[in-house]
């Protein structure tokens, strides 16, 4: 019924990241060009308070990156806890291109980033770091799950925490896909905490012929389910692309029963022909669409609850 999709992203922030990559597209960009290209928006945006530069930090003040890249081909690159380097997509993108490893993680991914010759830049902005310093007042130090970043839901719309996780996803018209995600992780997480967003197959997963999918919300609740792998593994078995973003949805509620209450997951999927899926557990998650045209609209996901 909708015209097919070009560029999917997650939340509103996503129509920003989605022009990007499709004067990307436009200028004969490849799809990883152009999926780059639209990360690297929210993670340059200071007011973005969950990816890159202007992240929430974690307990101990560090504000720590994570994020993959991935195109059909199988072709990967991640990077986990970097620090200090705000386009930490194009960390990713070089451990794909440039190393022998899907993924680098902490003080090697900082010190791979200076080698490739990112800038150091501090990524702690006066106002992250008043939030923190905020937080610290009440803050336990333990992990306390679907504490801060949890959902969106749960959050004050157009606040400061009114942002999220981004995941985009393209396409080409022959049909190829690829995908990035990127995200600062939870809101005063763990020193060391890693997300579902830099895990191939959980945060991310493309899979040629078939679609790709991309998700956002409380982490573990997708890494543990593998969930993106999961809803591209649906569409292998026929699913539609909105069809296996609900079947993972269900699966996490049914699976976590009340460890789930109040906690935000959502799943945006999309496939060869620009069929879009995106369901989530919580009112409020919201995606943006890109048509062949560079149309883009902002739409909300239905939700389980
Ligand atoms: C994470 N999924 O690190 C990411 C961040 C996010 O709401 O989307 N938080 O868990």
């Amino acid at each position: 019924t909708a015209d097919p999709a070009l560029i999917v992203s997650t939340w509103d922030f996503g129509a920003a990241a989605n022009a990007a990559a499709f004067a990307r597209m436009k200028a004969g960009g490849s799809l990883l060009d152009a999926v780059e290209a639209g990360a690297m928006v929210p993670e340059a945006d200071p007011e973005n308070h969950s990816v890159g530069y202007g992240g929430y930090p974690d307990r101990d003040g560090h504000v720590t990156l994570d994020a993959v890249i991935m195109d059909d081909r199988g072709d990967v690159g991640a990077v986990a806890a970097l620090e200090d380097t705000v386009h930490a997509i194009s960390v990713a993108r070089r451990v794909m291109e440039k190393t022998p490893h899907t993924l680098i993680v902490g003080e090697g991914a900082t010190r791979f980033a200076r080698d490739q010759g990112f800038p150091k830049v501090d990524l702690l902005t006066p106002a992250a770091e008043a939030a923190w310093r905020e937080w610290l007042k009440t803050a336990k130090y333990q992990p306390v799950a679907n504490s801060e970043n949890a959902g969106s839901a749960r959050r004050p719309r157009g606040g400061a925490l009114d942002h999220d996780t981004i995941g985009l996803l393209a396409r080409d018209p022959a049909g190829h896909l690829a995908g990035a995600c990127t995200t600062s992780g939870m809101a005063f997480k763990m020193r060391g905490r890693v997300g579902d967003s830099p895990q191939v197959g959980a945060g991310l997963y493309v899979e040629a012929g078939v679609g790709g999918a991309t998700s956002t919300g409380l982490g573990e609740e997708v890494t543990r389910v593998s969930g993106s792998a999961r809803v591209v593994a649906s569409m292998r078995a026929g699913l539609s692309p909105q069809a296996a973003c609900e079947e993972v949805v269900k699966h996490i509620a049914a699976l976590r029963g009340n460890a789930i209450k109040g906690v935000q997951v959502g799943f945006l999927a999309l496939d060869p022909r620009g069929r879009v899926g995106a369901f989530c557990l919580l009112p409020g998650f919201t995606y943006a669409v890109t048509d062949l045209a560079g149309r883009t609209r902002v739409l909300p996901a239905p939700s389980l609850f």
